[in-house]
């Protein structure tokens, strides 16, 4: 494909996402997500695999600051199948170019879990698709952080086996040096000093379990804190 081609396509299939609902997307070369753990790299999704395509859609700050544990819930839900919908219609707008295109499922657990430790990881991490892609960069909560929006935003990832040219990374920490104010607002100190996230101790009580039965994700406090993003 011609470089002109290339940059086209690009256009188009970004153009084409934002029209599905996309807030944000970006694109990563595959070699930049080398680092992956093994099983949970782009070509062991796609063998073929180029590119990594990064789409975000931002959750409203009163939702997270403000709202009862049941609207964030909620919220949580319907980001996940909106994403879900803008990978896969995005895949599908590209396979009418006879290229390849997986969308990876933006918030369903794959088959790596270990019930002893409780740590699951996706099939691919979002978060550092979305960072190689250029859309943000992972603040000391671990989180993806847009200069934009903050950490108010949810990811999907689309692997294809097209050769986009990739958008350039942010190369700057968005965290203030001394800012702790993510690690110390946890309330079973799951978050240490190096963007590591205890997940046992994060899912002992990130969810509250409601009257009737129903389990929802009520704690978000290392969203809430942060302060970049907030108007
Ligand atoms: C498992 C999981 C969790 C776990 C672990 C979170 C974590 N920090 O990774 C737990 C249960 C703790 C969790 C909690 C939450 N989660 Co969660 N979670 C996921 C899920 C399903 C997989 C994440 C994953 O695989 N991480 C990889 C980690 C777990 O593997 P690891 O071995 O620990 O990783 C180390 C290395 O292996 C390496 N690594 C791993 N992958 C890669 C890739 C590359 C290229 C490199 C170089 C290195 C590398 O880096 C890690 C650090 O050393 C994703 C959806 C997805 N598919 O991405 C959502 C996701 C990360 N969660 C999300 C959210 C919002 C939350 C919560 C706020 C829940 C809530 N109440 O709403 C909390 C926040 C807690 C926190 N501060 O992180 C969002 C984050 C959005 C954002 N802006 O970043 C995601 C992306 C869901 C989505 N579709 O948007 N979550
Ligand atoms: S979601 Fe709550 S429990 Fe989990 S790391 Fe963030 S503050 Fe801690
Ligand atoms: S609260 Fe501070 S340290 Fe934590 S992610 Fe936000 S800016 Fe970074």
């Amino acid at each position: 494909m011609k470089t002109t081609e290339k940059k086209d396509l690009k256009n188009k299939i970004k153009e084409f996402a934002h029209t599905k609902g996309a807030d944000f997307t970006g694109i990563a070369s595959c070699k930049s997500l080398d680092g992956a753990p093994v099983g949970h790299k782009p070509e062991n999704l796609l063998p073929s695999v180029r590119s990594v395509i990064s789409c975000a859609k931002r959750i409203p700050n009163s939702v997270v600051n403000e709202g009862p544990p049941t609207s964030y819930h909620n919220m949580m839900r319907i980001l996940e199948v909106q994403l879900d919908f803008v990978s896969y219609a995005t895949s599908v707008f590209i396979e009418y170019f006879e290229w390849l295109a997986i969308p990876i499922a933006s918030n369903r657990s794959n088959y790596d879990w270990d019930p002893e430790t409780q740590h699951g990881r996706g099939d691919i991490s979002h978060k550092h698709v979305a960072e190689a892609a250029g859309v943000g960069r992972m603040g000391k909560n671990s989180l993806l952080i847009t200069p934009e929006f903050g950490n108010r935003v949810q990811l999907v990832s689309i692997v294809t086996n097209l050769d986009l040219e990739p958008d350039p990374i942010i190369n700057n920490d968005l965290c203030p040096p001394d800012c702790v104010l993510c690690i110390d607002a946890c309330p079973v100190s799951a978050i240490d000093n190096n963007q590591y996230v205890n997940q046992k101790l994060c899912r002992s009580f990130m969810y509250t379990k409601l009257p009737k039965g129903q389990i929802i994700e009520s704690c978000r406090l290392c969203r809430k804190v942060c302060p970049i993003g907030i108007y």
